[in-house]
């Protein structure tokens, strides 16, 4: 196994979640490098695309959070071998990741446009992606993407269903996963519950 350090900000959430989760479940030793928040300035610059997270494998760096978490995928045994179940996968992770540049650039707006960015999201796009992932879900059975097991997918799902879900996710309505995606929120459950994940969390305190 490659020496790996696993470089984000120090959340339980986001971008650099879903490869410290693989890495836990399959009990693949890496470094996890936290960068809290007030130590991001000077560190960013040292970053290739000024951004996290950013994996070092044996001394190379690889950035992207879904290049990570296919590597990562591969290492732990958590990303299909077969190609279109691996297209699957992937078609959920990307999704994720489009629809998170959308709400990311509602962060850091003034309240008044945050709440109505975020309202507009919540009836139009966010709705659609919820919709459309929750769809690629039932397409798999209806627990898990790909393959009736645990794969990246899933923790990349998982993440960002628990920071929508999350009290400190403002102005999106709190019923909106459970309204409009129910086996979203299931599966929410469902992996929240996965022995080395529920262990991990309880470890963190969390
Ligand atoms: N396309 C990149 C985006 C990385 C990215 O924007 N990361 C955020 C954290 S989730 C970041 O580093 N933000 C800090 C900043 O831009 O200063 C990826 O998927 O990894």
């Amino acid at each position: 196994m490659p020496k790996l350090v696993l470089t984000y900000f120090d959340l339980d959430q986001s971008r650099g979640e879903p490869a410290r989760l693989a890495l836990h479940i399959a009990g693949v030793a890496f470094e996890d490098r936290r960068i809290p928040w007030k130590d991001w300035p000077p560190v960013r610059d040292s970053m290739p695309f000024k951004a996290m997270p950013v994996l070092e494998v044996d001394g190379q760096v690889i950035t992207q959070s879904n290049t990570i978490n296919r590597y990562v995928g591969k290492l732990t045994g958590l990303y299909p071998n077969d190609d279109w179940q691996a297209a699957l996968a992937d078609e959920v992770m990307d999704a994720i990741e489009d629809i998170t540049v959308e709400i990311e650039e509602t962060i850091a707006l003034e309240p008044a446009a945050k709440k109505n960015a975020r309202a507009a999201l919540s009836k139009d796009l966010l709705l659609r992606y919820l919709q459309q992932i929750e769809a690629r879900l039932e397409r798999g059975g209806g627990e898990w993407f790909v393959e009736k097991r645990l794969t990246m997918a899933d923790l990349k799902c998982f993440v960002w269903i628990r920071s929508l879900k999350s009290p400190r996710a403002e102005y999106f309505p709190a019923d909106l996963v459970d309204r409009n995606a129910p086996l979203l929120a299931r599966h929410l459950e469902r992996v929240n519950s996965h022995p080395k994940i529920a262990a991990y969390y309880a470890a963190r305190g969390k």
